[in-house]
């Protein structure tokens, strides 16, 4: 197709990251052609003229909505279907089939494989961008419920939810690349006298405190903290060691009863203390992460029996 960079084209009228970003397959470049010229206008057009290529794009480009030919040779529409619903980096893209085909079993078969909708061709260019800006409205409406579904609604901090899925993706990356992988828990001590002294509102206020201060003290790109439990918080530190987390620890440790939250009732402070527990996957060792939880957990309950406001690894 003269004029067509065969990855990304859009008319160049808008600067392409405002776009959405849409991908369309076709073995036939007339088809991704004509969807072009409907398209091109409001979104920023992916070509794929293979089911191989599709799914190459789908990984590396992130597109968000795939408008997929059915019949194609090598691998047709259904089998891309399928092994982009696979991949949990692709599974979520919506995808509308377009084809030729008008029988009912093969859109009854499209839909039982996650597709979100079907075109028949020929197609109806005002119904093509009809679907196309319902679907990407949904998608839209969809992601914003789940990034809410993992936060922590008193702190705004990630929830429990959140963490355990995000634990699970983050040891399996470590385990592969032999990375160190560290996590730090820590609880609010004596927070249940914090809170029959000074009422759940203010401890609610001090839990948003300590959040905040996590915030403050986890710096690096991929660090995670996550509301755990009632006055429990944990953080995950990627590509950490043990004297990394250990260091990162100590800093939470001081950045909180630097903020000198009052707390009449504690055994060990004027103010709100908290007492931590470091785990660490060291480098070039598998664990799991129940058994990066346990350990840290394990320490917290040291910390805690020896006294309170301090750190066990
Ligand atoms: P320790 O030093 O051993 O950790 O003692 P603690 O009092 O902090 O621990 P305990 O588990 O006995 O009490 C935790 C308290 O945290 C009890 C509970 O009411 C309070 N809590 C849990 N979730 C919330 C919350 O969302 N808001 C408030 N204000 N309090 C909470
Ligand atoms: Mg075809
Ligand atoms: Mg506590
Ligand atoms: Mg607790």
């Amino acid at each position: 197709m003269p004029g067509f960079n065969p990855m990304i084209a859009n008319d160049g009228n808008f600067p392409s990251q405002a776009k959405p970003r849409l991908l369309v397959v076709d073995d036939q470049p007339t088809n991704i052609q004509v969807m072009y010229q409907i398209l091109a206008q409001d979104y920023q057009v992916l070509m794929a003229t293979s089911g191989k290529q599709a799914l190459a794009l789908c990984e590396n480009k992130h597109p968000d909505l795939i408008l997929l030919d059915l019949i194609m040779p090598e691998m047709d529409g259904y089998e891309v279907c399928q092994l982009l619903k696979r991949n949990t980096v692709t599974k979520d893209i919506p995808i509308i089939f377009i084809t030729a085909q008008t029988d009912e079993s093969a859109e009854e078969k499209g839909l039982d494989l996650g597709a979100v909708d079907f075109i028949s061709k020929p197609i109806n260019p005002r119904i093509v961008r009809a679907r196309v800006k319902t679907h990407l409205m949904l998608k839209a409406q969809s992601d914003l419920l789940r990034s809410w579904a993992y936060l922590d609604g008193l702190t705004g901090v990630h929830n429990r939810r959140y963490f355990d899925e995000h634990l699970t993706t983050e040891i399996g990356r470590a385990v592969r690349n032999n990375s160190a992988m560290s996590l730090v828990m820590l609880d609010v001590d004596f927070f249940k006298r914090y809170n029959d002294k000074y009422g759940h509102q203010a401890g609610d206020d001090c839990l948003r405190r300590v959040a905040h201060s996590l915030r403050t003290s986890l710096m690096r790109p991929g660090d995670h903290i996550a509301r755990y439990g009632g006055e429990e918080f944990v953080c995950l530190l990627p590509e950490t060691g043990f004297s990394g987390a250990m260091q990162l620890a100590e800093q939470i440790r001081k950045e909180i009863i630097d903020q000198q939250i009052e707390h009449a009732d504690s055994s060990v402070a004027p103010y709100v203390t908290v007492s931590l527990g470091v785990g660490t996957k060291p480098e070039n060792v598998h664990a799991s992460a129940n058994a990066l939880m346990s350990l840290a957990d394990a320490q917290l309950y040291k910390a805690k029996e020896a006294g309170r406001h301090r750190i066990f690894g």
